[in-house]
């Protein structure tokens, strides 16, 4: 079959066909200069994402929140935090993406609310209908109904003096978790989506939404390695008749992009959330690759071997392939920089970024880049709890300095610049001026303080940046459907450096060849179809066809692809 027939069997979206761009407000540009990126600071930077080239922006939460998690505590979810403006900003950077053929995916967060939404306070009066909108439990104000445990430490129930009642919390004790038994709940929340797609948007990122659904009796967990309790909530016994319900109800329009947040999937898992006869998802964020350097929680993340990431990558690449999609990323306002956690953010940083982009643009499935990932920001460096603002971090200090064998934040301080939430949080570098070009106030994180050589304006006036070589990417997958619909086949499976692979559809062939250390290392293409390949996109100086045999660089990646058959279907 052609590529074409072939790409039309496989079911084209344009949602498979995007790269999104996830912009975290709070860090990404300040317009009014009070140190918090806000929505006309966005809006300010429509022209970049355009040039960039991405087709869609998923935008982490603006809605009105006291910002105990940044924004995932949301106490109304029909208004703008204030330090991100209003509706009519909001309105007009939609209109502004829009201009651009650049889509709009709103953050939804229903697992749980901000304690002081009307719904809480309402609820712990017990006041009418909102009595049972939160999962609360009798008991003596010193004994938790069970053991859970919450994600960011200490337990998962908080007792409440006003309605002298535990109530649960899988996150922060601000961040109430809502009852999703209740129906109420429900049509409340349905009532809220229906509301921002008549907004005019283009679909929602669903924060761990597959943690909605607990089990009815709410039975202590088996303490182990990580959170307690997540066997009875993660995938819980009614998740798929809640998404049913809110897919028939709100998301019946398959346009929409919707993307899971969900925590602790497999494969398996994963099909019956984003497969042909599945809740009807568009894809899930799986968190597999991005915890399997985890020993008992995520503070112990550290050595990781490629085998292990390409089998997990691959898994999720042959898993999905008939039946579903992938979403592909490496980091995200929740984890490290990956170019500090995959790649190399000292010598090799500039290499080692396109190596992790040219990864993320040719796996089959949706890239998503994070903002600053384009120009290769790296993780910071967090001298004093003080520089920290991430409540996941601060809890695990104070848990830690409860510890014995913990004198210090000197004792954990490696911990956290390796895998604390802050790193991702650094404002956005964008030039060399003072905040990089972030705010003309005092921002509410610091900068991360390579920005005098890290930021978009050097990138600019670079075409060899880090940037340059993103539009470049961007660009290429655009042009090639083997880059979108192609059958993924993983190559050298063993090899410690080396991830390479195939990419088919139909008569268009394509073979990436990565080397993730920063020796040289050389690839030996046993039993691959050479014939006909060209040289597409490289990191370093490389011959246009490939030979049987040829040494890789430190960090380089090269992308083969057969010259296109037809033009361009899309
Ligand atoms: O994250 C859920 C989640 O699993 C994260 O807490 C992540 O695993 C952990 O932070 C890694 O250290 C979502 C949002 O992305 C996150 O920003 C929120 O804090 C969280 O839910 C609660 O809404």
């Amino acid at each position: 079959m052609s590529s074409v027939e072939t790409k039309a069997a496989t079911d084209s979206q344009w949602w498979k066909e995007a790269v999104v761009y996830q912009i975290y407000p709070k860090s990404f540009n300040d317009a009014d200069g009070d140190g918090v990126g806000d929505l006309r600071g966005i809006e300010r930077r429509v022209d970049y994402l355009d040039e960039l080239g991405v087709d869609a922006v998923w935008l982490c939460p603006v809605y009105e929140s006291p910002q105990a998690d940044n924004g995932y505590d949301i106490s109304d979810y029909r208004s703008i935090h204030p330090a991100y403006g209003d509706m009519d900003d909001w309105r007009r950077l939609l209109g502004a993406l829009h201009e651009r053929d650049i889509r709009l995916v709103m953050d939804l967060v229903v697992n749980h609310t901000s304690k002081e939404h009307e719904w809480f306070q309402r609820s712990r009066r017990r006041d009418g209908e909102y009595e049972d909108y939160y999962i609360w439990r009798d008991g003596s104000p010193d004994e938790p109904p069970n053991n859970w445990e919450s994600c960011f430490g200490g337990p998962a129930w908080t007792y409440d003096d006003e309605r002298e009642q535990w109530y649960l919390h899988l996150f922060d004790e601000n961040q109430p978790d809502l009852n999703w038994r209740n129906p109420a709940v429900r049509d409340s929340v349905y009532e809220m989506m229906e509301w921002w797609l008549s907004q005019g948007i283009d679909g929602f990122r669903m924060d761990v939404i597959n943690l909605i659904s607990k089990a009815e009796d709410l039975p202590d967990g088996e303490p182990g390695a990580g959170q307690t309790g997540t066997e009875h909530f993660f995938n819980g016994p009614n998740i798929h008749e809640y998404l049913r319900e809110m897919r028939d109800r709100v998301l019946s329009d398959d346009s929409l992009l919707t993307i899971g947040e969900t925590p602790g999937v497999g494969v398996d898992d994963a099909k019956e959330y984003v497969g042909s006869d599945g809740d009807g998802l568009s894809m899930v964020f799986q968190f597999e690759h991005v915890t399997f350097d985890h020993d008992e929680h995520k503070w112990d993340a550290g050595d990781w071997s490629l085998v292990e990431f390409k089998e997990i990558l691959s898994k999720w690449q042959t898993g999905l392939e008939a039946d579903g999609w992938n979403s592909v990323y490496l980091n995200n306002h929740d984890q490290p920089r990956m170019v500090s956690r995959f790649g190399d953010d000292g010598d090799y940083r500039r290499e080692s970024a396109k190596l992790l982009g040219t990864l993320t643009h040719t796996l089959q499935g949706t890239p998503f880049i994070y903002q600053g990932e384009e120009i290769g920001m790296t993780n910071a460096s967090f001298a004093s709890p003080d520089d920290l603002r991430d409540v996941e971090s601060l809890n695990f200090i104070e848990e830690s300095l409860e510890r014995s064998d913990v004198q210090s934040y000197e004792d954990v301080r490696d911990a956290i610049e390796y895998v604390g939430r802050d790193n991702a949080r650094t404002p956005m570098q964008w030039s060399d001026d003072p905040n990089a070009g972030f705010t003309e106030g005092e921002p509410w994180i610091q900068c991360n303080s390579n920005y005098e050589t890290v930021n978009v304006e050097r990138a600019r006036a670079d075409e060899d940046s880090v940037l340059h070589y993103y539009r470049d990417l961007i660009e290429l997958r655009d042009e090639r459907d083997v880059l979108v619909y192609g059958e993924f086949e993983l190559l050298l499976p063993d090899h410690p450096a080396v991830f390479a692979y195939t990419r088919t559809l139909g008569d268009e062939r394509g073979l990436v060849v990565l080397n993730f250390e920063s020796e040289p290392v050389e690839f030996v293409a046993a039993g691959v179809a050479l014939d006909g390949l060209e040289l597409a996109i490289a990191n370093a100086d490389a011959p246009t066809v490939p030979s049987d045999t040829f040494e890789l660089g430190p960090y380089e990646a090269r992308v083969y692809l057969t010259p296109t058959q037809h033009t361009q279907t899309r």
